[in-house]
């Protein structure tokens, strides 16, 4: 039977510091993302973009927060949505659009795990941890914040209450290599995982990933991808506005898609942080939908994959 995946676009920039990343789905299907799917046997269901009412200004009590009410009506609108796309698809793939995007979608898609009876597990594949309150943001860009949201951290009154919560025990984080001092703190208190590029330096990503793979498969997850484009090294990927060198190489990057795509475990996707505007003659957005097709199944060569 021919398994469906989504697309559903979702042009916010608002938490971010700089603009760019609403041309982000466009970039995505023009670099041919849907097509490349098709073709690799999957039916695809390109859902449009999601769109967001005007919004009053909302205050907070830490000044350094910008486009607060914008926000939060983006991560309203994409919860129902992303929940949603996971009752009435296969693969559901969220294109961005900055990483605030993940508190909507993995908000949405904890509440979908939740009918089901089954965790939710997420690969966050970023050079940051995503960690901040509202209170511990010094930036004020509330990209930096969905991880702690979706985890139940406190001070997050301002944004929409949670319907179900994520075990932070359920998260592998790989590519790690900016973690601010608030940061550090909460991923020690909260014992995630954490693979820094130190780490992977020192074992490599499939050692790591496929313990990971293994829990997930145990426990009869379900197993959300979180894609920030600054998990690439910036001499791959240069289409965003928060680079920090020393990310993962383009076959390090092929290798967790090829090695989860063997495992079937995933169940949706998010691609975020794309900032078109800053690419150089589209080779991101090509290089994003190559990782996406080794994801979906696109292979060099048929081989004996490592059995699940
Ligand atoms: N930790 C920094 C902040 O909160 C950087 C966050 N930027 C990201 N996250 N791109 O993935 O501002
Ligand atoms: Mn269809
Ligand atoms: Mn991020
Ligand atoms: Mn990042």
């Amino acid at each position: 039977m021919t398994r469906t995946a989504s697309i559903l676009g979702a042009p916010i920039q608002t938490g971010a510091s700089q603009p760019g990343c609403i041309m982000g789905p466009a970039s995505l299907r023009i670099a041919g993302l849907g097509d490349i799917l098709t073709e690799l046997g999957w039916d695809v269901n390109d859902l449009g973009d999601l769109s967001i009412d005007p919004q009053e200004p909302v205050p907070h009590k830490n000044p350094a927060i910008h486009d607060l009410a914008e926000t939060r009506a983006w991560i309203e609108a994409l919860s129902q949505a992303a929940f949603e796309a996971a009752q009435n698809h296969d693969r559901p793939i969220f294109i961005g659009g900055d990483h605030a995007l993940a508190a909507g979608t993995l908000s949405g898609l904890a509440r979908h795990a939740k009918t089901l009876d089954r965790p939710l597990f997420v690969l966050w594949l970023d050079a940051h941890p995503d960690l901040h309150t509202l209170m511990t943001t010094t930036s004020g860009n509330l990209h930096g914040t969905p991880v702690a949201y979706v985890t139940g951290q406190p001070d997050f009154e301002a944004f929409p209450p949670l319907e179900a919560t994520i075990d932070p025990k359920n998260f592998c984080m790989m590519g790690i290599r900016s973690v601010d001092p608030a940061e550090r703190d909460r991923i020690k208190k909260i014992g995630m995982e954490v693979h820094d590029m130190r780490a992977i330096d020192e074992t490599g990503v499939l050692a790591p990933l496929r313990a990971f793979l293994d829990r997930v498969r145990a426990a009869n997850g379900l197993l959300h991808v979180s894609f920030d484009v600054d998990f690439l090294d910036p001499g791959i990927a240069p289409a965003v506005g928060t680079t920090v060198p020393g990310g993962a190489t383009f076959r390090e990057a092929h290798l967790i898609m090829e090695e989860v795509g063997d495992s079937d475990l995933l169940t949706s996707l998010d691609i975020v942080e794309l900032n078109p505007f800053l690419d150089e003659r589209g080779r991101t957005a090509k290089l994003l939908c190559d990782l996406a097709a080794s994801l979906f199944g696109r292979r060099v060569l048929d081989r004996m994959t490592r059995s699940y």
